[in-house]
């Protein structure tokens, strides 16, 4: 495909130009930015993510962002598209972000769950444009392919209303870590854990902070901290467009469930995990207009950025 000098931010793009943007950000600013491949899905695609930051030479704490977990929350690859975008350009204006390009590296995948984004472009029926797990096949003696990543992490797996059949959405995999894109996460970020400040999954939809645990018998030990964060981030969130976005654990505010992203991360000792619920509240669903991109990404920055400055101050 050929190299666009221009990328639109404020429309939804499918794989392969989301591939092309991730070079042209290395291109753009190739002192900052460096491809990671880390990962191959079920059907044998690569997995991705953007490193961004300044080599000092000095061993740097990270922050850890995927966006796409779930094919069909398209505005969640948007917003780290905006994201990467925003922290690049204010490094050069800004002597915070330039600051903390010296002391964190930002480990960004656009698209986590490429197999099932590229599977949600396929054509606008339902049953691909709505499409939410991984593309994985059938399990013996069940029809329907794919697994729900968020539910096939090793955090207490299948042990909370997670589903064992395999049509159904919610399906937990035939064991924890049963897909190779949960292996490749888990043993990229978990090698590291220890740089790790704050792990951020982003999701769509519902205007909720989420933070551990979606288990209904843990609770965080940092709970009073997740919930002061969050709510100070929720309140940056609402200053951009006056938007209300509610904070809490899954089991306070949504629904409990085993074996997410987030629940993971907490338990292998990254202090800081959000799961962010962008817009909007159930008028469009998924299918957030390319009118409200923009409002969208402005907010949840407003957000992300308060959590990563909170992570690199403390
Ligand atoms: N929501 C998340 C989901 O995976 C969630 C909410 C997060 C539940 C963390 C449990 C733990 O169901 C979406 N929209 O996918
Ligand atoms: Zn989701």
């Amino acid at each position: 495909s050929s190299v666009r000098l221009e990328h639109d931010y404020f429309r939804y793009h499918p794989m392969p130009e989301i591939t092309d943007w991730m070079w042209l950000m290395v291109k753009d600013h190739p002192d900052l930015v460096t491809v990671v491949d880390y990962g191959r899905t079920h059907e044998n695609r690569t997995i991705s993510l953007l490193k961004i930051g300044l080599d000092t030479g000095l061993k740097k704490k990270a922050v850890w962002m995927d966006c796409g977990i779930h094919a069909r929350e398209w505005i969640a690859p948007a917003f780290c598209q905006y994201f990467v975008r925003q922290i690049l350009q204010t490094s050069k204006t800004d002597p915070k972000m330039e600051l903390m390009m010296k002391n964190l590296d930002f480990y960004v995948t656009p698209v986590f769950n490429v197999d099932g984004y590229v599977y949600s472009w396929k054509d606008n029926t339902v049953s691909t444009r709505l499409w939410r797990k991984n593309r994985s096949a059938s399990p013996p003696g069940c029809d329907c392919q794919g697994t729900d990543l968020n539910r096939n992490f090793d955090s207490n797996w299948g042990t909370v209303r997670v589903s064992s059949d395999c049509c159904s959405n919610r399906y937990g995999g035939t064991g924890p870590m049963s897909e190779p894109e949960t292996q490749f996460l888990t043993y990229f970020v978990g090698s590291r854990k220890d740089d790790f400040l704050c792990f951020l999954t982003i999701h769509s939809y519902g205007q909720q902070l989420l933070f551990p645990y979606g288990h209904p018998n843990f609770t965080a030990s940092n709970y009073a901290e997740l919930m002061e964060v969050g709510l100070a981030a929720a309140e940056a969130i609402q200053e951009a467009h006056g938007m209300i976005y509610e904070v809490g654990t899954p089991s306070d505010i949504l629904y409990s469930f085993s074996g997410s992203s987030q629940d993971w991360a907490h338990m292998v000792g990254i202090p800081l995990a959000f799961t962010f619920e962008l817009r909007d509240n159930g008028t469009f669903g998924f299918e957030l207009p390319e009118d409200l991109i923009q409002p969208t990404c402005e907010e949840a920055y407003s957000g992300v950025l308060h959590i990563i400055t909170y992570a690199h101050d403390k």
